[in-house]
């Protein structure tokens, strides 16, 4: 039977990794993968992490199962982080999940179950996850215009224009902040005239929301999903902690599903938590219970609140650093869209054989679309990189 399997194409960003793991060469430089690296190239497991962890490990009497959808503790600091004083727990569906991946996959499944002829509109371009989780569902993706080459920011005008065709039962996919793989994010006054575009269609955003913390800061970057949650009826969240609790091996995300009454609340909630049921029973346990721990303590939070701004403006810092070098070195203004762009990171607009060249000659890996994980970067690589980008006429 398992002959019959078909070869499956494997994830270019986790294919990189091996790919940079295995070259011999001295000083390469990985700005692949998106995880958060410090200057010395190191993933720290963060300061009220290791807190958190250290009183469980005191406090904690039983490994028995817990919440099929998770911890009603964890379900509410999730709300109130991403939703603030809109957090509404009456009207709120929320489900612990196996990742932000795992948010994504329910959320799917969710708006198949309510809707069988279900489409999905995705930007172009988007995490590749989210394609091919779509077309392994089976389920229609109908792309929407949103990088703009030239600028190298949002093509706002065309985004509107595409998701204008939405239908009342689609569901519209929209980064929250940080647009993976672009760095190019919408203003607050593009999100309202989403939200416009959203009631007029009548159709369901579901925000991917996994680097809340890494744009302008928590606040900031839960302001979009926000402005959409006041507006919009029934709103889908599929949040990620893996990046700014630094948590990523601990698969721990969350699913809010916003209703307009109690009744519509309480069936979304009894069919995520089936849907749980149908995939893994009981979502993992020990991330969440760290992410409560730490935003239900004054003092933990504070200082996961601080960690996280360094490491926000560390990664800023990296950002204008390297739109400077670029501009001293292009003698032009053309690579400022560097410092422009939120979060992890930045689609430098490379041709694929401009992205071979700097791996093959630098040593330097970057995703195959010219994504750059500005983490990934430190003084001393700042430089060599925006080499490489000129020399390689991009
Ligand atoms: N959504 C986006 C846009 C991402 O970049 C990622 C990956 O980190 C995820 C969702 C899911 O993250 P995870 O499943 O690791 O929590
Ligand atoms: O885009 C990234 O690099 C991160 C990490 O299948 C990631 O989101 C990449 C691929 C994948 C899962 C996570």
């Amino acid at each position: 039977m398992l002959g019959n399997l078909k070869p499956q194409a494997p994830d270019k960003i986790l294919a990189l990794m091996g790919e940079f793991k295995a070259d011999p060469r001295q000083g390469k430089i990985d700005l692949g993968v998106g995880v958060y690296k410090d200057a010395t190239g190191h993933t720290p497991i963060m300061r009220a992490v290791l807190d958190a962890e250290k009183r469980m490990l005191e406090t904690e009497t039983t490994k028995s199962y817990a919440g099929l959808a998770g911890e009603p503790e964890f379900q509410q600091a999730m709300g109130k982080l991403i939703l603030g004083d809109l957090y509404k727990p009456e009207t709120t569906a929320a489900l612990a999940t196996v990742g932000g991946t795992g948010a994504i996959r329910q959320a799917l499944e969710l708006a198949r179950m309510a809707n069988p002829d279900l489409r999905v509109f995705v930007s172009n371009p988007t995490w590749p996850n989210h394609v091919s989780i779509m077309n392994f569902m089976g389920v229609p993706v109908v792309e929407y215009r949103y990088f703009d080459a030239a600028t190298r920011g949002v093509d706002f005008d065309g985004l509107k224009a595409d998701i204008s065709a939405a239908k009342k039962g689609d569901v519209v996919l929209l980064h929250g902040c940080c647009h993976n793989p672009t760095g190019a994010n919408l203003t607050l006054e593009q999100w309202a005239e989403v939200a416009t575009i959203l009631e007029q269609t009548g159709a369901t955003p579901l925000i991917d929301l996994a680097y809340q913390g890494f744009g302008d800061g928590l606040e900031e970057d839960a302001a979009g999903t926000r402005l959409i949650a006041a507006r919009i009826p029934e709103v889908l969240i599929a949040a990620s902690c893996s990046k700014n609790f630094g948590i990523y091996r601990e698969r721990t995300g969350c699913l809010l599903a916003l209703c307009t009454d109690k009744a519509t609340k309480d069936l979304a909630q009894g069919a995520m938590a089936f849907l749980n049921r149908q995939t893994y029973s009981f979502p993992p346990f020990h991330g969440a219970k760290i992410v409560a721990t730490i935003l239900t303590d004054d003092a933990l939070r504070a200082d996961w609140m601080a960690e996280l701004e360094a490491v926000r403006r560390g990664m800023l810092d990296l950002r204008q650093q390297l739109a400077a070098e670029l501009r001293t070195l292009s003698g032009s203004d053309r690579f400022d869209f560097v410092a422009s762009h939120r979060g992890m990171f930045s689609r430098l607009g490379a041709t694929p054989e401009q992205v071979a060249k700097v791996k093959e000659e630098f040593a330097i890996y970057m995703v195959g679309d010219s994504r750059i994980n500005i983490a990934g970067l430190n003084q001393a690589t700042i430089p060599v990189l925006a080499r490489a980008i000129i020399e390689a006429g991009v």
